[in-house]
């Protein structure tokens, strides 16, 4: 029997229109005589791959008229050094936005460091102060990549209210405040948050309408446990062994995506889907936390 397959979410496609819409937006505000949006992006130890994220932001912030200027520790800067420079750019009112590159070096307590960012300039919205305005449903600084999602499912037409949606995984980063957005009276799911020691997952999954997969294990969600027509949303990098390539590797997310695009009715591809969403909300973060306004 002849099956339709999946229509392909672009990310990079949605990334761009929301990267130009940034841009226009600092235009106009540094057209009204201000200065140019300010993100410091903080870089600690050589994890090439945390380096390598943190060039395509530096290049994202350029094209969209952000400044920004990574700091660039080694890996044995101390916890105490670190909370000093983040009081620092607190301070700085030439600052606008603070990101500190993640994961951290395993003697830095991430929370204690994360608490140390002014709510209004933390970008990546990890301080409890933002965390709580996003579970109550206050406006204010949003999580990149579960925004970006939003973004995605909005830009592509696919109906939130009254959905069923399925957050596979609980990570503080994306899946507990992508249960929190979708939940969001407006937006208007009905969410089921799973993980590791959740029983029965394939049937869970299978009822869902939007299927978001953020687990962090190579083709994990299989066509089986997916619902005929569904909107399956792919957040995993996961790096696979391919000696056809250079690099001896290559990017597959969470689900398997040959399988997966036959059953369901749109998909998002890895490379190429979640990633560049992440990167754009970044920048309307950026561009939120220097002019108070999203447009
Ligand atoms: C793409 C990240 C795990 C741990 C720390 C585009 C990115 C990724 C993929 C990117 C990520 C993941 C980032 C693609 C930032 C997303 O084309 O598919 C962009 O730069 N990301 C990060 O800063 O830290 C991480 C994942």
């Amino acid at each position: 029997m002849e099956t339709a397959t999946a229509s392909l979410i672009d990310g990079r496609q949605i990334a761009a229109t929301v990267r130009q819409e940034v841009k226009a937006s600092v235009d106009a505000w540094t057209a009204k005589g201000h200065r140019a949006p300010v993100l410091k992006v903080v870089l600690i130890g050589g994890d090439p791959a945390s380096a390598s994220y943190v060039r395509g932001k530096n290049r994202a912030c350029a094209e969209a008229g952000i400044e920004s200027e990574t700091m660039t520790y080694d890996a044995d800067l101390s916890e105490a050094d670190l909370l000093t420079l983040i009081r620092d750019l607190n301070g700085d009112p030439n600052v606008d936005g603070i990101l500190i590159q993640l994961p951290l070096p395993r003697h830095i307590d991430e929370a204690k460091v994360l608490r140390a960012i002014s709510p209004a300039k933390d970008v990546d919205c990890f301080h409890p102060e933002n965390v709580g305005n996003l579970v109550t449903g206050e406006p204010g600084l949003k999580p990149a990549t579960p925004a970006g999602i939003m973004e995605m499912l909005k830009r592509s037409g696919i109906e939130t209210r009254g959905a069923t949606a399925v957050v596979i995984g609980r990570s503080n980063i994306v899946g507990k405040p992508m249960a929190n957005l979708l939940v969001q009276k407006g937006i208007d799911a009905t969410v089921t948050v799973c993980h590791s020691r959740t029983p029965d997952l394939a049937d869970v999954c299978r009822r869902a309408d939007i299927l978001i997969a953020a687990i962090g294990r190579a083709g994990f969600v299989t066509a089986d446990m997916v619902k005929p027509g569904a909107a399956v949303i792919d957040v995993g990098i996961n790096r696979v062994e391919d000696p056809t390539r250079k690099s001896g590797y290559r990017l597959v997310g969470d689900v398997d995506f040959n399988a997966v695009r036959e059953v369901a009715g749109h998909i998002t591809p890895v490379p190429g889907g979640v990633g560049p969403m992440t990167i754009a909300m970044l920048l309307k973060n950026t561009l939120f936390a220097a002019t108070g306004s999203w447009s």
